[in-house]
């Protein structure tokens, strides 16, 4: 931009935050802003700026680097068994909302109505649903993230949110055919690459992985080996791994270490794994005296067998799980780790690559600081409890203050696949206003910004970054 364009600019938005600023002026400044797209002035007209912002992050195909969906190869619900979960009721018992409707109809103990525990796991799905659809969306308020999700999502696929019933919605889904559905879905939600999580020690999964070489051929899907029991319960995990023919010992002697890595090196091609991962609970240590098995398996097995195949070592930290068991899978609990963990680790193993994400809003800050300090650390994603948009605004901005764009804003960490249709579509809308924030911040010092340019961060925060760490 020409100095003295460049400068007049500035003082029009200035007038501007002083209140000096007319309808008139303010629509001269908004065509000064787009007069030369490649190179300019949008700098620093914060609704040109907001609409480069969001039109680059509604064009930038994404990269989910972690979810809970399948390939349909693996069975699609309703079928018993079906790995891939999509549709209605699906969406509507997802375990969040489940937690939430005990909140307004509890298991017992209060005047009103009452839904046991046991009684609402003895319900079909259908019934589920309705119970939830009933008590969340219609008889209160659908104001958490996880409700009006539901309505993003239904909105989105281009249905009415205001149905009183789940009916018509049954019938429109009861139309879809899952495989085809999944490319509609990626489509609306611009997502190219969905990353499945895949537990090794789950029978059921296991199987479908032996039953069906090719099942992990999806092209719109990536697999990831997930072995939580390893470092959380070596003594089961070795059973387990002796009655699969690896001939390991509880106590770790013999050649439980090459029979170990055989088993990783085994279940990383047969799943064309991109990473290996953990969710690990609140009290995680490394080094932990009081479970050498857990070292013991990192130090000589899972980080040797990552360096020397290039795959990061993912690790969700900060779950507490089933701390109400009659919740299911909605009884989980947040609780604050120990970030020396992650920086002993980091700093012990220089050729590992880490990715990391944790579930405590206090131990994002000193995340960030980690992350300062190796270069082999990549933190990512809004966890779970974190993943609501006042908490994911105030993460994502610490992140770019620390860290500059050499982060993984966000994961989807989506269970079913319509969740991808809103998760995406919330947090877009977060990113875009911190980016827009610190994009006018840093044009306020002169700097000109361009579209180029906010694409490319855009390309990075949404795919590249996740990429190139991939690659490193
Ligand atoms: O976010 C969730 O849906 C949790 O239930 C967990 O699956 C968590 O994301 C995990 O990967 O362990
Ligand atoms: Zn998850």
């Amino acid at each position: 931009m020409h100095p003295t364009v460049g400068s007049m600019v500035r003082f029009m938005v200035r007038r501007e935050r002083d209140g000096g600023f007319n309808a008139a002026s303010r629509a001269i400044l908004d065509v000064m802003a787009t007069l030369r797209t490649g190179d300019v002035a949008a700098s620093v007209n914060r609704n040109v700026m907001a609409g480069w912002i969001n039109d680059a992050l509604a064009r930038q195909p994404i990269v989910d680097l972690h979810t809970h969906c399948y390939a349909p190869g693996f069975g699609c619900s309703p079928e018993p068994d079906g790995l891939l979960l999509w549709g209605i009721d699906e969406l509507v018992t997802y375990h969040y909302l489940v937690a939430e409707v005990f909140r307004v109809v509890p298991a017992a103990g209060r005047s009103g109505p009452t839904m046991p525990y046991e009684a609402f796991w003895r319900l079909s799905k259908a019934q589920q649903a309705d119970h939830i659809w009933q008590h969340l969306f219609i008889e209160h308020t659908p104001i958490s993230e996880a409700c009006r999700g539901v309505l993003t999502a239904l909105g989105k696929l281009g249905l009415d949110p205001n149905e009183r019933t789940l009916e018509p919605y049954r019938r429109w889904f009861a139309d879809q055919d899952p495989n085809h559905y999944v490319d509609r879905v990626m489509q609306i939600a611009n997502v190219e690459s969905i990353t499945m999580t895949n537990p090794v020690f789950d029978d059921h999964e296991r199987q479908v992985w032996l039953d069906k070489p090719a099942v992990g051929d999806d092209p719109r899907f990536e697999a990831v080996l997930r072995l939580d029991p390893l470092l959380r319960d070596w003594p089961g995990a070795a059973a387990r791994l002796t009655e699969w023919g690896y001939d390991v010992r509880e106590d770790r002697g013999g050649g439980t270490r090459d029979e170990v890595r055989r088993f990783l090196v085994d279940w990383i091609e047969r799943m064309r794994a991109i990473y290996l991962a953990v969710s690990l609970p609140p009290d995680f240590c490394y080094p932990d005296a009081k479970n050498p098995a857990g070292d013991w398996f990192l130090d000589e097995c899972l980080l040797p067998v990552c360096a020397e195949r290039g795959l990061p070592f993912a690790m969700m930290i900060g779950s507490q799980r089933l701390v109400n068991r009659s919740l299911q899978d909605a009884g989980d609990m947040t609780g604050k780790a120990d970030i020396r963990s992650v920086v002993n680790l980091c700093a012990a193993f220089a050729d590992n690559k880490f990715l990391v994400t944790m579930l405590a809003r206090e131990n994002q800050h000193e995340l960030c600081v980690a992350a300062r300090k190796f270069g082999n650390l990549m933190i990512f994603g809004c966890w779970w409890f974190v993943n609501n948009p006042s908490i994911v605004e105030e993460i994502t901005r610490e992140r770019f203050e620390l860290l500059g764009t050499s982060f993984i804003p966000q994961h989807s960490d989506a269970r079913i696949l319509d969740q991808l249709l809103y998760k995406w579509e919330h947090s877009c809308g977060t990113i875009g206003r911190v980016m827009t924030d610190k994009f006018c911040d840093l044009a306020e010092t002169g700097l000109d910004i361009t579209r180029e340019q906010i694409d490319r961060d855009v390309a990075l925060l949404m795919r590249d970054n996740f990429r190139a760490f991939l690659q490193r």
